[in-house]
C-alpha cells in the first residue's frame, strides 16, 4: 500500500480515519506528533496545519509519503487550505470529506468545493463511523501507478 500522509484541521477526524482504514477498533486519541499507523500511513496532528509556523513541518515531513490527503470534514465551515495549497507538493495529492454520517448533502458538497479550490485530483467522501466510503480511499492507495 502507498504511504500517505493526512493533513486537516484539529478533530477533522484524521486518526479516526486511519483507524478506520486499518481496521481497528475506532477510539479517541489526541495526536500530539507525528505518528506513522500501520507502517503507512502519516498522521498529523491538526495544529500542524492550523498554526501557520508549522507549516513548513508538514513540507518536511510530506516528504516521506507518496499520496497527499487533505482532509476537510463536511461539518466544519473552517477552510484552512489556502488556494491551490495541493500544487506546493510536488505529488498525488487526493482530497478527503470526512464525517459524511453527521452532514446533509449540501454540507458536503460544500466541503467538496473547499477541497477542490485548493487544488486537489480527486475527491473521497467517508465516514470512519459507518465505513462508507473507506474501501475507496484503501483501493486508490494499493492501486500501482
Ligand atoms: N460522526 C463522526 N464523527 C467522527 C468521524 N471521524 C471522527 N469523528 C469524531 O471526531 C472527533 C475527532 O476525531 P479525530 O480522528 O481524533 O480527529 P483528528 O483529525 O485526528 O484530530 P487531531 O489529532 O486533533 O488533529 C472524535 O470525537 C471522533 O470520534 C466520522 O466519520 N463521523
Ligand atoms: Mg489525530
Amino acid at each position: 500500500m502507498k504511504k500517505v500522509i493526512f493533513i486537516g484541521t484539529i478533530g477533522c477526524g484524521k486518526t479516526t480515519l486511519s483507524q478506520a482504514i486499518l481496521g481497528e477498533a475506532l477510539e479517541y486519541r489526541k495526536t500530539q506528533s507525528v505518528e506513522v499507523l500501520g507502517g503507512h500511513i502519516l498522521d498529523t496532528p491538526g495544529e500542524y496545519l492550523e498554526l501557520g509556523h508549522m507549516r513548513g513541518a508538514l513540507m518536511i515531513t510530506s516528504a516521506d509519503a507518496e499520496v497527499i490527503a487533505l482532509v476537510q470534514s463536511a461539518v466544519e465551515d473552517l477552510n484552512m487550505f489556502p488556494p491551490c495549497y495541493a500544487g506546493s507538493y510536488a505529488k498525488d495529492v487526493i482530497g478527503i470529506v470526512s464525517k459524511t454520517d453527521i452532514a446533509t448533502e449540501e454540507e458536503i458538497r460544500e466541503a467538496e468545493d473547499k477541497l477542490k479550490l485548493a487544488g486537489v485530483e480527486k475527491v473521497f467522501k467517508c465516514s470512519s463511523y459507518t465505513g462508507e466510503g473507506v474501501d475507496e480511499i484503501v483501493e486508490y492507495l494499493k492501486k500501482e501507478d
